[in-house]
């Protein structure tokens, strides 16, 4: 199925100037970087691309704008995070009209992903009444030692196309409450909603008085990130992306003693058992494999499914792909939208080549839609393809709608097959058996940041931390404890008698 109605690239342009109109920013006007649409290919809009000497102002801006807003109490600097949750709320359906112009995704998605920065501020106000350090009891009598938590600095905020918006507000809204200040630079393929944020986010600080600087916008290109990289004013950087960004990134950040958070690529899977109920992991799956045209970095892309269920499992999602709506993403019937530019149509293609040349089989999908109309586009149907073994293209993170199904005979075998690629971001099995549920969950079983139950690999939610092992880069980003990788930890020794008691029973003098 192909949605019919598509818009122009014109009607594209006017619902992005009045989106953006509505938030506050005037139709941006400049040379350096295009700001265009997936959904027919086109150019809207020229704006103004930053240099590295723009960024060298905002390092030295941000850094200057610290040294306040480390002062200010925590639970002050949440009201600046609450402020801007309200205008999210205000501009949801201005936000999801720029992220489905910008990323292609679907209009459930993208206000989906609105939502997604609307929680993680309420998240933030809470945490800033809640950053507790914890006090130690002392092996000297008359002493007190505790742990103080401070404000690290400046944070630089490097984030990519398919989450443009909800990845960035998961660092800032932390960030803020932390005691930081944040320097974001977007890709260059969403610099409107990045526009737009940024402008809500001025407009908070203006409406609670904080810092305008305690947050920096640069559009700009591989060489505006390299200088957040690169420079020893910026305590913390957090990118998000390929692996590939993340191994040039780490080394950089670390060759200066730096701080980096990585969130990098995934190959998630999900493992079927005999047990599951199949209703459910059909949605589970399909959801997690074809939503967001496969642009999650949480996407499922392999499915080890027992040998005794594949048949009819398949059977199952072929029937569904097959009527999977493709097309206009602001369609309220669509449920797959564009990938992100043809350079993403041909990885795809390519990765389908590889596989099919090494004997994997194409059960549904695959095929390019609507490339007569929007020539300039890059409409996919996803796709499942049967894999005997996991070669090197399945352990390859592809960024497209590519779900590659493998069959197991044992648990154990299943669990290995699993953990045996480089990434380790999100998994998932569907069983109605606990043992199996639990042996998947311990420490012998997923090797992921993220293991689910009888659930896709992909919508995860605020509270918990989001982020993943191996090549995924270890971070921890949005809930739980992964503020503390904001923050500096203190070891404070108190000593409140009025004598010199040296640890560790030393004496001296
Ligand atoms: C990403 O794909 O970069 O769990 C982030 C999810 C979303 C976030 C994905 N909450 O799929």
């Amino acid at each position: 199925m192909t949605s019919t109605a598509l818009p122009t690239t014109e009607d594209l342009r006017g619902r992005a100037r009045t989106a953006l109109e509505r938030v506050g920013v005037s139709v941006p006007d400049g040379s350096g970087l295009i700001a265009r649409t997936p959904i027919t290919g086109d150019h809207l809009f020229e704006l103004a691309a930053a240099t590295p000497a723009d960024a060298e102002d905002a390092i030295a801006a941000s850094r200057a704008a610290f040294l306040t807003w480390r002062t200010t109490p925590a639970p002050r600097r949440g009201e600046l995070v609450r402020r801007l949750g309200e205008l999210l709320r205000d501009h949801k359906s201005d936000l999801a009209d720029l992220i489905t112009i910008e990323a292609g995704k679907i209009r459930s998605e993208a206000l989906g992903e609105v939502q997604e920065m609307i929680d993680i501020c309420d998240f933030a106000v809470g945490l800033s009444r809640q950053l507790y350090g914890r006090t130690i009891a002392s092996e000297r009598p008359g002493h007190r030692l505790a742990e103080t938590w401070h404000p690290l600095g400046v944070v630089g905020v490097i984030s990519a196309f398919n989450f443009p918006a909800a990845v960035w507000s998961w660092n800032t809204a932390v960030a803020l409450a932390c005691g930081d200040t944040v320097i974001w630079k977007p890709s260059d393929l969403t610099p409107l909603i990045s526009l737009a944020c940024d402008r809500l986010l001025a407009r908070a600080a203006e409406d609670v008085g904080a810092p305008r600087d305690v947050h920096r916008l640069l559009l700009g290109d591989r060489a505006v990130g390299e200088k957040l990289v690169d420079d020893p004013r910026v305590a913390l950087v957090s990118a998000t992306g390929s692996t590939r960004m993340g191994r040039e990134v780490g080394p950089r950040v670390a060759a200066r003693f730096g701080r980096s958070l990585l969130e990098l690529g995934g190959n998630n899977a999900a493992i079927v058992a005999p047990s599951a109920d199949l209703d459910l992991a059909v949605q589970g799956i399909v959801f997690a494999a074809a939503g967001t045209a496969g642009q999650r970095c949480t996407t499922l892309r392999r499915l080890i499914v027992h040998r005794d269920i594949a048949d009819t499992l398949i059977a199952r999602l072929t029937a569904a792909y097959n009527k999977l709506p493709i097309g206009n993403p602001f369609d309220e019937d669509t449920l797959v939208g564009p990938l992100i530019s043809p350079a993403a149509l041909d990885t795809m293609q390519s990765a389908l080549a590889r596989v099919q040349a090494e004997g994997g089989k194409v059960l549904a999908g695959g095929n390019r839609r609507l490339a007569e109309a929007l020539p300039r586009a890059a409409y996919a149907e996803p796709v499942i393809v049967r894999v005997d073994e996991q070669s090197e293209v399945v352990r390859e993170e592809t960024f497209a709608p590519i779900l590659y199904v493998l069959t197991y005979d044992t648990l154990e075998e299943a669990i290995a097959l699993h953990n045996d690629v480089p990434q380790g971001l999100s998994s998932s099995i569907f069983t109605r058996d606990q043992q199996e549920a639990e042996l998947f969950l311990s420490a012998e079983g997923s090797d992921c940041g993220i293991a689910n139950v009888n659930i896709g690999t992909s919508g995860a939610e605020i509270g918990g931390a989001f982020g993943g092992e191996k090549e995924t880069g270890g971070g921890r980003e949005s809930g739980s404890d992964s503020w503390r990788a904001y923050m500096r930890p203190a070891t404070n020794t108190i000593n409140y008698s009025s004598r010199l008691a040296l640890a560790q029973n030393v004496s001296f003098l």
